[in-house]
């Protein structure tokens, strides 16, 4: 009894430390002219916006989805004459939030419950990482590790896991490299999967392992899949943001930079602004700022590690950044204007995208170039086009801002289905 108290108090204690995001109201807003742009913004200046659309910036004419703090929307609505649309999508997005922790609890409560008739650890972690089990929720960070690690044993000859450096506080960046079963050529012609650049964005995570997972288990079973994997080997990095993931699962759910003291009143840097192809555009200088760039260039180990990764892995020749949510499928450049010597494949390669995704659940997703959303400087997708030619592309996953960040869990199956799509169409381009 005394043990099940102190059991309670705890959880109450650690559920106690969480922010709370009480009465933040999600609001879609738009404003006319540029006069009323700064003037708005300036309104804003000492507390800044949480712009969950259009990167974290202000933009003019467009929808754009905001989260403002009860004393924000105050001062908003006092100054709604500068917008010319305005609607609430969440008055209160703590009940989207507590939502999800209670969905996110019962469904690891039936497994845990499901999990006493598997007698030894092998049995139950065969159990619990079951494709359907696993996907039906999202994970903290240990066990999407484990997840990774129990695939890698299942499939030794095909899978090996490597970490490129270590985070800010210290955790792995950690992935798997997948290739035909035997010994790894690591001569091939290779694709890339990377995801959580950004720390709430839960759903890009998931659909790396969906992928992962379905390579290792399709290889056999799907000619296409043993098809690209006989002539590409793809590595596929879970976790670029592991700080910041964790930071989100445990503490501050809408939190999306690394853990980076800065000055030590204002933590993180945006690690997608971070990289230095046009470092600095489209990004703040200011350590509050959700889309801070940094000190300098590759100033964070994060963003080190997977510059010197691409550095060193020049067999890299495409692949794909998942970032959440707006449904868009983003090719280079983000930082200019100038089209790319290789528009016109990219271009190509994005509509067969398109097409694949929509096939799997009719979903739709805009197949345009990242400038043409907004400018973004120091991304890395555009550096590694820039630098090494590799055939970047950033997708923006599920939803178009039902929920946005807090995407319900059984959207993560539906997700990984299109996705493992898109990949499949893409990756057959460079397997030749
Ligand atoms: O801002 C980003 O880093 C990405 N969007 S997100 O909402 N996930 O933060 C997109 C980067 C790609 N490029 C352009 N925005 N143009
Ligand atoms: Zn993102």
């Amino acid at each position: 009894m005394k043990k099940l108290l102190i059991f309670a108090l705890l959880i109450l204690f650690a559920t106690c430390l969480k922010q709370r995001y009480d009465s933040y109201s999600l609001c879609k807003v738009r404003i006319p002219t540029k006069k009323y742009l700064d003037v708005f913004s300036a309104l804003f200046s000492n507390e800044p916006l949480d712009v969950w659309s259009y990167d974290g910036n202000l933009v003019v004419g467009m929808d754009m989805d905001i989260l403002f703090s009860p004393k924000q929307l105050e001062k908003l609505m006092e100054n709604k004459f500068l917008l010319s649309d305005f609607s609430i999508i969440h008055k209160d997005i703590q009940v989207l939030i507590d939502a999800e922790e209670k969905e996110i609890k019962k469904r690891s409560e039936v497994i845990n419950d499901l999990l006493m008739l598997f007698k030894t650890q092998e049995d139950k972690n065969k159990f619990r990482f079951a494709k359907d089990n696993y996907f039906n929720n999202y994970h903290p960070l240990s066990e999407i590790d484990e997840f990774v690690k129990h695939y890698q044993q299942n499939y030794p000859t095909m899978a090996e896991y490597f970490t490129i450096g270590k985070s800010h506080e210290g955790r792995p960046l950690f992935g798997l490299k997948l290739h035909s079963p035997g010994p790894h050529n690591a001569t091939k012609p290779t694709f890339y999967i990377i995801a959580n650049a950004h720390a709430r964005e839960w759903i890009s995570t998931m659909t790396s392992q969906y992928i992962m997972a379905n390579i290792l288990d399709g290889y056999e079973k799907t000619p296409e899949v043993k098809h690209i994997l006989d002539r590409l080997n793809v590595y596929i990095l879970f976790m670029f943001n592991p700080d910041g993931y964790d930071y989100s699962y445990t503490k501050t759910r809408l939190w999306r930079k690394n853990r980076n003291p800065n000055s030590g009143k204002y933590y993180g840097v945006d690690l997608n602004r971070n990289f230095g192809a046009g470092y600095g555009i489209g990004a703040s200088s200011s350590e509050s700022s959700e889309t801070y760039k940094g000190k300098f260039a590759y100033s964070e180990p994060e963003v080190k590690a997977v510059d010197e990764f691409f550095k060193n892995n020049r067999q890299i020749v495409a692949g794909l950044d998942l970032h959440s949510y707006s449904q868009l499928l983003l090719r280079p450049f983000s930082y200019k204007s100038a089209a790319s010597p290789h528009e016109e494949q990219m271009r190509k390669m994005g509509a067969e995208m398109q097409e694949a995704i929509k096939s799997v659940h009719k979903e739709t997703y805009q197949n345009i170039r990242g400038i043409q959303l907004y400018a973004a400087g120091g991304v890395l997708d555009d550096d590694i086009h820039e630098k090494y030619g590799v055939k970047s592309y950033v997708i923006e996953l599920r939803d178009k801002g039902r929920y946005g960040f807090v995407l319900p869990p059984q959207y993560i199956i539906p997700t990984g289905e299109e996705i493992f799509k898109a990949f499949l169409v893409l990756a057959k381009n460079f397997a030749k």
